[in-house]
């Protein structure tokens, strides 16, 4: 049994987040950009804090995803897009490849990119793991990210107390 266990704790307040969503599906990828931001908000993230950007398709989520990822601005990036099967003939190498970018646009950076990607069998179910009746996949990415951005803040830069970022801001974090 561990005698120290670290977990993030589930509070937004100075932390900053990207949110990336595509265009495509926009009707079931819309509610879960609405559920990322309801996420945030509750944990107290402030609006100026959350910048979201848009993308045409999943496929473009990883390339944006890294580059403001390595841009330093943020303490987490939030991908969402929706890809269903029933209507992608190519779904596998559309969903395999975000998932892949996704993953690597993390590990590359060291910056927490959360995937927050429905990938459904069909419309139904996308709609369902968009709010209807599986939660919201947007809503737990953006609980991932704050729950991500805590624990590296207490494990990794706790002897560091202060950030410093593009608006050359230095700022004691609560502890
Ligand atoms: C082309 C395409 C198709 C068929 N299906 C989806 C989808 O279900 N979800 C999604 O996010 N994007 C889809 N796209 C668009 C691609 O992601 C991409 O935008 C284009 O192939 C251009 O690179």
């Amino acid at each position: 049994m561990p005698t120290v266990t670290h977990q993030g704790r589930l509070n937004a307040e100075g932390f900053r987040f990207a949110i990336i969503a595509s265009r495509w599906n926009d009707f079931i990828t819309g509610r879960l950009v609405e559920g990322a931001l309801d996420g945030l908000d509750r944990l107290g993230a402030a609006e100026d804090d959350v910048e979201l950007y848009k993308v045409p398709g999943s496929f473009e989520i990883p390339l944006l995803a890294l580059k403001v990822a390595e841009s330093r601005k943020f303490d987490a990036v939030i991908c969402v897009g929706t890809v269903i099967r029933g209507q992608t003939p190519h779904f596998e190498y559309i969903a395999g490849e975000v998932t892949k970018g996704i993953a690597q646009a993390g590990m590359q950076t060291g910056v927490p990119v959360i995937y927050g990607i429905v990938t459904a069998d069909t419309l139904e179910q996308a709609i369902d793991r968009a709010g209807a009746k599986q939660g919201n996949k947007g809503f737990e990415a953006a609980m991932t990210a704050v729950e991500l951005v805590n624990l590296y803040q207490e494990v990794f830069k706790k002897d560091e107390g202060k950030r410093t970022r593009g608006r050359g801001v230095a700022e004691t974090r609560r502890k």
